[in-house]
């Protein structure tokens, strides 16, 4: 690994900038991805194609010369092998199948059916100059998509079911959770030098909510991945970051990647055994390059001098962005962190 940054930047170790990587770096806004996407009808085949993934996965690279790689997937594919069908519909987002009988998902022996997804992980442990992320949906962010049966703006099936179906709520949250302590042991073992989870729609939840449905079952793998894998950083994605902050915050995870819904400064310094990642919105990427540079320039300015930090978007990056511009941004963030000096409190 020629750059390991990130990795520094996790275990608190000093750097001369701070990383930077983008969520779904690896996508449309590409010209290059494109390209290869257009071979295939289903994405699915896509991720499957171990070959084609790989090389989506360390275009951002190449083109942005971002500081790590994310595999190519995606957050729903567990989900086939425990017993659901996924598709995903050219312009409609995924499409699930099953019959609500959660007792009989199956949630382990997996790996063979996740074969891909470690062969994938494997070469790019081998090809990639950089740090590699493997990653996971939290048990709450995949079990909106089971109970919705597709994506939602106000997760409405997925409330009604939690308070009224309790039982089988749990029973879900249980078959996830233990599928995905498996799914992210094999990703360890294949090559993953980091883990990130996805709790993508936690926004929709209370905070009461997220205390009594959710909180236990991310605590639970995180503690079981660390007890194998110690050393393997593991960064904890939410949105409703504001909401959720304090809890996650008592995870176990090494990171948290924010929205916009938090004061990085204030969260830096109200959590300082932690790193951070985030947490710029992803309109910046649309902004003038005069702008984009001096938002920054001001938000670098913003991150404690003694914080282990990620510079990322707070959400994914949006498909309408231009790839000079996305390419700017990495340019940008390098110049302008570089320097600052950034001296950990323990080193
Ligand atoms: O048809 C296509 O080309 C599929 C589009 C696509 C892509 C490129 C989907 C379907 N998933 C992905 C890749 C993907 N998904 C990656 C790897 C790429 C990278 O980051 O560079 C990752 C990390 C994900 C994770 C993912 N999938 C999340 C968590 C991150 C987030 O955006 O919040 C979620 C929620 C999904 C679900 C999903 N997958 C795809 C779609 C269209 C959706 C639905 C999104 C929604 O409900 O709004």
């Amino acid at each position: 690994m020629k750059n390991d940054i990130l990795l520094k930047s996790l275990k608190k170790e000093p750097i001369e900038r701070y990383p930077v990587w983008l969520m779904r770096q690896a996508g449309r806004y590409l010209p290059e991805y494109r390209e290869i996407r257009q071979k295939y009808k289903s994405f699915l085949d896509f991720c499957k194609n171990v070959e084609d993934a790989a090389l989506v996965s360390l275009q951002p690279v190449d083109i942005l010369g971002v500081d790590a790689v994310i595999m190519f997937s995606d957050i729903l594919v567990i989900l086939e092998p425990m017993g659901i069908k996924v598709s995903f519909e050219a312009g409609e987002g995924p499409k699930l199948e099953h019959d609500f009988n959660f007792k009989s998902l199956k949630s382990n022996d997996l790996a063979k059916d996740l074969d891909y997804v470690f062969e994938l992980l494997k070469v790019l442990k081998e090809k990639s100059p950089v740090p590699v992320i493997g990653f996971c949906g939290a048990p709450f962010t995949l079990a909106s998509y089971v109970i919705e049966k597709e994506s939602s703006r106000d997760f409405a099936k997925t409330k009604i079911f939690m308070y009224e179906n309790q039982k089988d709520f749990h029973t879900l949250m249980e078959k996830l959770s233990e599928a995905l302590i498996e799914y992210i042991d094999h990703q360890i073992k294949s090559g993953a030098d980091v883990i990130q989870i996805f709790d993508s729609w936690s926004m929709a939840l209370s905070k009461s909510a997220y205390k009594e449905y959710v909180y236990d079952y991310n605590a639970f793998i995180i503690k079981s991945i660390k007890q194998k894998h110690p050393n393997t950083p593991i960064i904890y994605f939410f949105r409703g970051s504001s909401s959720h902050i304090e809890q996650a915050s008592t995870l176990g995870a090494d990171a948290l990647s924010v929205d916009w819904s938090v004061c990085i400064n204030e969260v830096c310094n109200t959590y300082p055994s932690l790193a951070f990642q985030g947490n710029l919105e992803p309109q910046v990427l649309l902004l003038s390059k005069e702008i984009m540079r001096k938002h920054i320039e001001e938000f670098i300015m913003c991150i404690p001098r003694d914080t282990a930090f990620i510079v990322n978007l707070g959400h994914g990056i949006t498909p309408d962005v231009s790839k000079d511009n996305v390419k700017y941004f990495v340019e940008c963030v390098k110049e302008v962190s570089y320097g600052k000096r950034i001296k950990f409190k323990n080193s």
